[in-house]
């Protein structure tokens, strides 16, 4: 037996060496049981610090970003560039760094590529901000860089700078800003923190924006009372916005997102303080004129990313809508009834102790998922469970209640 095994070596090298995509794919794939069957799990990339956001390029790569500061390309069959040339410089301290990617809706015809990110200010401050640049022909550089928003006033914070991005139907940028762990910005008028913000990709705000005209309001507001939104994505059906928050000590929320709407936080909240007392400025979990979550986890599974599944590819995911879950370790498939009350949750990836960053379906109708780690994150690909004969498929499993261990420390964010 022991002899074997030089043999065996030089095998897999002459394999590696002629078919190393292959190889990789086949060693980096599992199948994993799901109530729907089995899926097949791919790591597509390993060893990357932070990885926070995604966006698949019209050729097949994907855009990924580390939160320290660096934009790589990932292939399919998981190579990583070099840091791309032209991205901002980031304060990259506790929660603070890159974020977000986004592509312009018309990026096959101007190539612009748009990343969220915390920027230094002055005396110690620091804010979120969106920068908009065109991706060079060979994805080796961002040229022609601008920051076109800068959430105000900066302030003296490392933590809940959001900040997901995300296109509407109608072209415009919807930019999540969280409170910068201030309790009370969430509800200012005045100030861009604990907002969803709607901007045009140059910054300039739209006319139709709710507050346009009143001098008491920031004019990119959107809607207001959010904590440190993680999560953004518009139903491909609907066209409804939707986005995910972390509550503090419980209370994260799934809201659905309405024009100029007040989400509550701090003056409602389903959480505790991370002490185990109620938060201050909050008077209990429900106020006239204060929207309710459509889902809120207790204890938290710190929300991040968030993506709708509708590609045809799976039928059986058709519909379903897509969480991550930082200290659940896990992927969350929702269903939805049709008043928006989630009626199904099934944890996906749990045990394989993964922090989940971000979500996204892919162009294949695989699903994309970023797990954090501070130098070996991954880029995976979960494939849906193959289609079943009708008569043979498993019953949709009841509403399972989702068991994670009580976050206490804001850095496991
Ligand atoms: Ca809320």
């Amino acid at each position: 037996m022991h002899r074997a095994a030089p043999f065996r070596r030089i095998v897999l090298w002459l394999a590696a060496a002629l078919v190393p995509g292959l190889l990789a794919a086949q060693a980096n794939t599992q199948t994993l049981a799901s109530p729907l069957g089995p899926v097949r799990l791919t790591t597509v990339a390993t060893g990357l610090q932070h990885p926070w956001g995604l966006a698949f390029l019209p050729d097949g790569n994907l855009l990924v970003t580390e939160r320290p500061g660096r934009l790589r390309l990932v292939t399919p069959l998981g190579g990583v560039s070099a840091p791309l040339a032209g991205v901002p410089a980031v304060f990259a301290q506790g929660q603070g760094g890159l974020l977000d990617v986004a592509l312009d809706p018309a990026f096959a015809s101007n190539r612009r590529v748009y990343l969220s990110f915390a920027e230094t200010g002055a005396n110690g401050t620091a804010g979120t901000a969106v920068f908009r640049a065109e991706l060079n022909p060979n994805a080796t550089a961002l040229l022609n860089g601008t920051v076109v928003f800068r959430a105000l006033p900066k302030l003296n914070t490392q933590g809940h700078f959001g900040s997901r991005l995300a296109f509407g139907a109608d072209g415009m940028l919807y930019v999540t800003s969280g409170d910068n762990f201030q309790n009370a910005t969430a509800q200012r008028q005045d100030q861009h923190q604990g907002k969803i913000l709607r901007i045009r990709g140059d910054g300039s705000v739209p006319p139709d924006n709710p507050f346009v005209g009143n001098p008491a309001w920031r004019p990119e507001i959107w809607s207001t009372g959010h904590r440190s939104p993680q999560g953004l994505a518009f139903h491909p059906a609907s066209g409804q916005l939707w986005m995910t928050e972390h509550g503090p000590r419980g209370g994260d929320e799934l809201n659905r997102v309405g024009r100029g709407l007040n989400y509550g936080w701090p003056t409602i909240t389903h959480g505790l303080g991370y002490d185990g007392r109620p938060i201050p400025e909050s008077i209990g979990s429900s106020a006239p004129g204060l929207e309710q979550p459509q889902h809120q986890w207790t204890p938290s599974i710190g929300t991040s990313g968030l993506a709708f599944y509708q590609h045809p590819r799976s039928p059986e995911w058709i519909g379903s809508m897509f969480v991550g879950g930082l200290v659940s370790r896990s992927l969350h498939r929702l269903r939805l009834d049709d008043a928006g009350r989630v009626v199904v949750e099934e944890r996906l990836l749990a045990g394989l102790n993964w922090r989940i960053r971000d979500v996204r379906v892919g162009p294949e109708g695989a699903v994309y998922v970023l797990t954090d780690d501070p130098n070996n994150g991954r880029v995976l690909r979960l494939d849906p469970p193959a289609v079943q004969p009708r008569g043979k498929r498993p019953a949709l499993p009841v509403s399972q209640s989702v068991a994670a261990p009580q976050r206490q420390r804001e850095d496991r964010r």
